[in-house]
């Protein structure tokens, strides 16, 4: 049976037929491109997921707080270890950044946004001077790896060559996009956007352990001798590329390495939208804050602080041997994490318009996996606790909450404490935040210790600003 006849069959089969409705309008290339589409698409799984979601069903009666090492403890050895790695050249940076960005309003992926408090660096420089910085350190290399979207594929690579990709060999750097999902009507029908394709959107931050495998990058590493990879969202411009005391403590040098490791912050309060370090069964999970039921949310331990507090920040050290393991032998990498439905607005064709409407209201749901979904999948895993102001200062949202205005202050505070451990004098308003604009490049200081070697100011007014 040819593809055409065949995908028509199993529309009908399951009542999806409608998609076909333009289907006699469309040029042969518009039909040959909506039928080859349409083959790649599960239906059966749609139809499954349209009538309930793949989460894994949590016994909140039993969730306890997961374990989780302590900020402030030693270590050194831990830091020892993962330095040796870096030498070896065993580890990958890895940043997902094929999201669609459209809290912040930012046409253009995401990784474009300018990022820094002085000069506005993108967040792809952020990163690239960074790893430049610790290839240089450690004497390594580093590559690369960036998962973005078939919606932000072209531009993302548009932008690395406008930029001479920071300087960097290009072939050191490896972008692929990740797989799409179809969105459905809250009855579960398919969705055009244009005659002549479906309404589709980004698998989830958790379709790249499938995308690492079906792209070759898991393939490009075990040739490189990569056996960690250092994983990060693209929207943080605090994110240390790589850490060497994480990535010790992940591959513990006792030989009890952990598949997939990840850093928390102590929630900021319990309303924070981020989701939060759980065991479940033993296993150590993530529950997202909108599954939290709202007593856990709020729940205080004995001392009145919040008792479920790991708040990821949503970096992880996942070990090569743990992704090969999840998806070789599943058929072309098809392994795929279980999928989360969200309602949101989707474009969707308007018959009577002829044209792609855009919805005020949601009016589809939309299914994405988690990449944390696979914590529950690693034979060992662990947590790490890391200081928000050194670490986290997010940009998701166009004002508030982890906004550029947001993100800016806690960057200016990070670098006000790594000066004043240096004899600075920087000003500080009431509420203990710098008073200055604050910039300092990865080549100048990957680190606080970094600046014992740079020659500083005396001491930083109120409304300076200053880039180092
Ligand atoms: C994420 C976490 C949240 C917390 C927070 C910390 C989820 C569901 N929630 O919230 O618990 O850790 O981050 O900042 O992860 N992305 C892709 N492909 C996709 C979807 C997303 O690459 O299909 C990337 C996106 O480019 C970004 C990251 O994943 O780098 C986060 O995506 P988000 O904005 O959907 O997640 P957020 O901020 O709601």
């Amino acid at each position: 049976m040819d593809t055409e006849s065949r995908v028509t069959q199993a529309l009908a089969h399951h009542g999806q037929s409608h998609v076909l409705r333009h289907a006699h309008t469309l040029t042969p290339a518009a039909r040959t491109t909506l039928f080859a589409q349409l083959a790649e698409i599960d239906l059966a799984l749609i139809a499954r997921l349209a009538h309930g979601g793949e989460d894994a069903a949590i016994d909140f009666a039993t969730l306890k707080p997961a374990p989780y090492f302590h900020l402030g403890a030693d270590t050194t050895n831990a830091r020892a270890h993962g330095e040796s790695l870096l030498r070896a050249g065993q580890v990958a940076a890895f940043t997902v950044a094929g999201g669609q960005g459209t809290r912040l309003g930012w046409k253009g992926p995401k990784g474009t946004y300018p990022s820094t408090v002085v000069t506005g660096k993108p967040l792809f420089r952020v990163f690239a001077e960074q790893i430049t910085a610790a290839e240089k350190r450690w004497s390594c290399a580093i590559p690369w790896y960036i998962m973005t979207s078939p919606l932000n594929d072209r531009d993302t690579l548009a932008f690395f060559k406008d930029n001479n990709w920071f300087g960097r060999n290009p072939a050191d750097t490896f972008l692929f996009p990740q797989g799409t999902m179809p969105s459905v009507s809250f009855d579960g029908k398919l969705m055009l956007e244009t005659p002549s394709s479906l309404a589709v959107n980004p698998d989830g931050h958790g379709g790249a352990i499938r995308a690492l495998a079906s792209s070759g990058a898991l393939e490009d590493m075990a040739a490189r001798g990569i056996r960690h990879l250092s994983y990060f969202q693209v929207d943080n411009p605090l994110n240390k590329v790589v850490d060497p005391v994480f990535l010790g403590l992940h591959a513990s040098s006792s030989g009890s390495s952990a598949e997939m490791s990840s850093k928390m912050v102590r929630k900021r309060d319990a309303e924070e939208k981020v989701g939060v370090f759980c065991e479940s069964a033993g296993k150590t999970v993530v529950v997202e804050y909108s599954d939290m039921p709202a007593h856990l949310t709020t729940a205080l331990d004995t001392d009145g602080a919040l008792r479920f507090c790991a708040g990821s920040i949503a970096i992880h050290a996942i070990s090569i041997e743990f992704m090969m393991r999840l998806t070789t032998g599943t058929g072309d990498g098809a392994f795929a994490l279980p999928f989360h439905r969200a309602k949101k607005k989707v474009p969707y064709w308007c018959d009577l318009q002829h044209l792609t409407h855009e919805p005020n209201e949601p009016n589809a749901t939309k299914f994405e996996a988690f990449v944390f979904d696979a914590l529950a999948l690693a034979r060992t895993s662990l947590v790490m606790e890391a200081a928000r102001v050194e670490e986290f200062a997010p940009i998701k949202n166009a004002s508030g909450n982890d906004s550029p205005a947001s993100s800016h202050q806690i960057q200016s505070n990070r670098n006000a404490n790594w000066l004043e451990q240096f004899g600075v004098k920087v000003a500080r308003r009431p509420n203990g935040d710098a008073d200055a604009r604050i910039e300092i490049s990865a080549e100048t200081a990957l680190e606080a210790d970094d600046l014992a070697d740079v020659s500083l100011p005396r001491e930083i007014s109120a409304g300076q600003e200053i880039v180092l």
